[in-house]
């Protein structure tokens, strides 16, 4: 796979570029823009110069900046795929050039269901169907000028590569944190095979859009759960990542506080005594101070309990049925808000409020669920939604505990306040009210202070063929026994039939010689785990692999993980902001605990990427015919068109649609770009400037104030700091601005016309290349240092306002020009000498005139 290079490079193109300086200013005029010859001259020039191989130069700061690597699907890369990796590379060129020893990798995320479909629907062998993909990937990523550095390609679906995924997993295994389970899981009947909880999306495959079911089945389990709590709190030390996302995760991981009260039930219809017989069960609460509020109680269909009772169900057929009937909702159906609630009441059963030994009717309804808490609930109708609307339909007494603005006999009051009808609660606040009631609890026995989560254990096995095999070993003497680590990788056997057996048996089941081993323990007959992992297990570590991709002794040597870890900054899609995400983060933790990395967070600065919507504004599909391929664009418009035009779209981060006539824009830019030249002062093309002047040359620009030199400061200044936030569309909007003004220049400097170039060059670096060799220059544009602005010259100007208070000029302030009119109100008002007028007053009345004054009126 290595060689594709030599297959797709163009012989280099030197004798292109003027060695005879005088040729300069005529080549230029007379050459109109090509971008094809430019193009493909600049990607082979950088590929055979090796301008993007990472060394290990530890005296240079490093910086590590990283693409969610793709999944390289049949149909090659589309132009949403480009948009982060085109923001990530001109971000490392601009890292280079202020000379930061960059990190910027790529690899392929290979293994998993979308893969192995593609090749069943095509016929053709996973692996084929990989290799293929991939060397289309790669050629489209070339088209596009990347700087990454190809030795360091990943593979997931490479043995060398997931030997260390199936370590990873060993080394869980032996603390305890991958084990097998029986709990039912979460089958998609048409994949085949069972899924994670996040593997849905809105209750259903996520892959296929099938309905799922629960099925009972030996699986594979990581004890994400073990990690919750850090998972969640050391997002504290993650400044640099975006609120959005984090808030995702808080959600996902859904920690919540309360307590677990025990029930009892009374009276089982059996004729016997008011009294309670020793069946118990736990509820989880949010709101254990709202005990005296709970009128009823509500078991999940699938609790043990509701069986138990059987025999003293009055209503027993009436339930089964019911219970029967909730097998067939999906969660989301059960659990969703809008959805009428329904329940059966059982018959002769009674449960025992535990604090006041009040007897309340017990309910089976389905919109408990067996998978949260304890599978059960205290009902509270007067302050939760849910319940008040369940109690409405049936009937049930309605206790408000919870002093509120609501009136509860129109909508449950679900907020805080002072607790009323509620004995030793009575007029305290929610939050004392929670803890006494907690200690109540605990010192009489009947309850505890409970921590729930939502996000469950990882469900990591696949009955699927494409996976890293799962490397244990099940031998009737020892047990589970891991395959010994000297024996990794363990190697995916080859197979003619891959299909899923549907029976929830792996492919792999069928391969006896494979299946059958003997144990690593005790030498005796054994079986290998056929089971696989699933598409996420590569890409939990992946990023890791890039700082040293050959090493066949650790996944990771610690040295160098020391100076390349954490990544400095992560781009990729908002859809792994769970998942991916939160799955890395814990292995990263766990690798960190066992002393494999030096580091307990992966990734210091996230960015999500925006969508590239069709120019009809949908999603772009082949369903609507509305795909953008980037290969024409490239072709047609050229890869620094195609590079500029997705960065100028819009804000980054939001979704935007195509538009094909802004691209043009773009051309065009580059077109005029291209003539710029022209305007260089005759007498210093061939003086010796050329050759000698240097960077930062920020002193020998002339120290004019002239109008183009402040500008150009100004737009050093913003293209640097744009960048670095991810503003590309307003850099490019100052290089917009910045070439209209040097066209109405009758000459400019070739100090001016280089700086632009420079600026210009992590955007659109063929065409930036070229016209830098035009200048006569035999090294490489990202060799210059990037430019430095003077901050004399860009200093705002400011202005002073006055400040009347009550018609009288009081007070004056000097601010900058474009201060809003938020900010200056926020600023007169927090004036000492304004304050000292106001005398403790509310203004009543705030004006800003602009550029002139501000008016406070009592
Ligand atoms: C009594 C109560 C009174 C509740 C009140 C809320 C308000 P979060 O915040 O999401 O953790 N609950 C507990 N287990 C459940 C299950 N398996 N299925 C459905 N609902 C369940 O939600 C915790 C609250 O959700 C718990 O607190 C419980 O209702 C309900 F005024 O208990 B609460
Ligand atoms: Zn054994």
């Amino acid at each position: 796979m290595k060689n594709i290079w030599k297959n797709i490079i163009i012989p280099l193109r030197r004798d292109f570029v003027p060695i005879n300086r005088d040729s300069i200013l005529s080549l230029n005029r007379m050459t109109k823009y090509n971008h094809k010859i430019i193009e493909s001259k600049w990607q082979s020039y950088w590929a055979e110069t090796d301008l993007y191989k990472t060394g290990e130069d530890k005296l240079r700061p490093k910086y590590y900046i990283l693409d969610m690597f793709p999944y390289p699907s049949g149909v090659g890369l589309h132009v949403g795929h480009p948009k982060g990796y085109i923001a990530t590379d001109i971000f490392a060129r601009m890292k280079m050039m202020q000379g930061f020893n960059v990190l910027h990798p790529m690899g392929w995320d290979a293994f998993g269901l979308p893969a192995e479909n593609y090749a069943l629907k095509n016929k053709l062998h996973p692996r084929a169907s990989t290799e293929r993909n991939i060397e289309t990937f790669k050629k489209q990523l070339y088209k596009l000028g990347f700087t990454y550095d190809w030795d360091r390609e990943i593979n997931t679906t490479d043995p060398e590569f997931y030997k260390w995924t199936q370590w990873i997993f060993i080394q869980m295994f032996k603390g305890g944190l991958a084990f097998e389970s029986f709990e039912p899981i979460i089958w998609c009947p048409s994949c085949q095979t069972g899924l994670a909880m996040e593997d849905l999306e809105e209750g259903k495959c996520e892959r296929c859009g099938s309905d799922v079911e629960r099925k009972p089945m030996r699986q594979w389990v990581l004890k994400i759960t073990d990690y919750a709590d850090r998972l969640l709190y050391d997002l504290e030390k993650l400044p640099m990542w975006e609120e959005s996302i984090k808030e995702m995760q808080k959600n996902w991981i859904g920690r919540s506080e309360g307590a677990q009260v025990t029930f009892g039930i009374s009276d089982l219809g059996f004729g016997i005594e008011k009294k309670m017989c020793d069946l118990r069960f736990e509820v989880f609460t949010t709101r254990p101070d709202t005990l005296f509020g709970c009128t009823y109680v509500v078991l999940s269909p699938e609790h043990p309990l509701v069986g138990k009772m059987e025999l003293g169900i009055g209503n027993w057929e009436e339930v089964k049925a019911y219970i029967e009937n909730a097998k067939k909702k999906s969660d989301l159906e059960r659990t969703e808000l809008q959805k009428e609630k329904t329940g059966v009441k059982l018959e002769g059963v009674m449960a025992i409020n535990p604090v006041n030994n009040e007897e309340i009717p017990v309910y089976v309804a389905d919109y408990v669920m067996m998978g949260y808490g304890t599978g059960a609930i205290m009902a509270v109708p007067a302050h939760d939604e849910r319940d008040w609307e369940f109690a409405k339909k049936y009937n049930i007494k309605i206790i408000e505990v919870v002093l509120g603005s609501d009136n509860i006999e129109e909508k449950a009051y679900s907020g805080q306040g002072r607790n009323i009808n509620s004995d030793f609660l009575n007029g305290l606040e929610t939050k004392q009210a929670k803890e006494k009631m907690i200690n109540w609890l605990e010192e009489k026995g009947l309850g505890k202070r409970a921590v729930n989560y939502k996000i469950k254990d990882w469900v990591f096995s696949r009955q699927r063929y494409w996976g890293e095999p799962i490397p244990i070993i099940h031998c009737d003497k020892c047990g589970n026994v891991a395959v010994p680590e000297k024996d990794l990788p363990l190697r995916l056997p080859e197979v003619k039939h891959y299909e899923p057996t549907g029976t929830g048996e792996s492919p792999l089941a069928n391969i006896t010689e494979w299946v059958n081993t003997t144990c690593p323990n005790c030498g005796g007959p054994a079986k290998r785990e056929t089971n696989t992992m699933p598409q996420w297990a590569g890409s939990s570590w992946y990023y890791l692999r890039y700082i040293d991709p050959h090493n066949d002794k650790a996944l990771v040597d610690k040295e160098k993980d020391k100076y390349w870890s954490p990544v400095d900054f992560y781009v990729g899609g908002a859809e792994h902001a769970t998942r991916h995400l939160i799955y890395s983060r814990f292995w990263h933790k766990f690798l960190f605990d066992i002393g494999a990395v030096n580091y307990d967070e992966p990734f210091t600065r996230l960015q999500h990427v925006g969508l590239i919507l069709a120019e009809d504004g949908r999603k772009m599909s082949k369903r609507w015919g509305n795909v953008i391929n980037p290969d024409d664009v490239i072709e047609k418009f050229g890869a620094d068109t195609m590079r500029m035009y997705e960065m100028f779209m819009g804000p980054f981060s939001q979704p935007c649609a195509w538009n094909t006539s802004s691209m043009t824009g773009i051309r065009r830019f580059l077109e005029r770009v291209w003539k710029l030249s022209d305007k260089i002062r005759k007498e210093e093309i061939n003086s010796s400037l050329i050759s000698n002047f240097q960077f930062p040359i920020s002193n020998k620009i002339q120290n004019s104030k002239s109008k183009i030199n402040i500008l150009l400061h100004k737009t050093i200044k913003k293209v640097g700091e744009d960048i670095e936030q991810f503003k590309f569309n307003t850099a490019i909007s100052a290089l917009m601005i910045l070439l209209n003004e040097m066209e109405k220049e009758k000459e400019i400097s070739i100090i001016h016309y280089s700086l632009f170039i420079i600026l210009l060059a992590p955007f659109a670096p063929h065409i930036s290349e070229e016209l830098w060799s035009l200048l006569g220059k035999d090294e490489s544009i990202f060799k210059q240092p990037w430019p430095q602005y003077d901050p004399e010259f860009v200093k705002e100007e400011t202005i002073t306002i006055a400040i009347q208070i009550n018609g009288k000029v009081r007070d004056e302030v000097e601010v900058g020009v474009e201060i809003s009119e938020d900010e200056i109100k926020k600023l007169v008002l927090g004036r000492e000498k304004v304050v000292k007028w106001l005398d403790g007053k509310e203004e009543k009345k705030i004006i800003y005139v602009k550029g002139r004054l501000v008016s406070i009126s009592l």
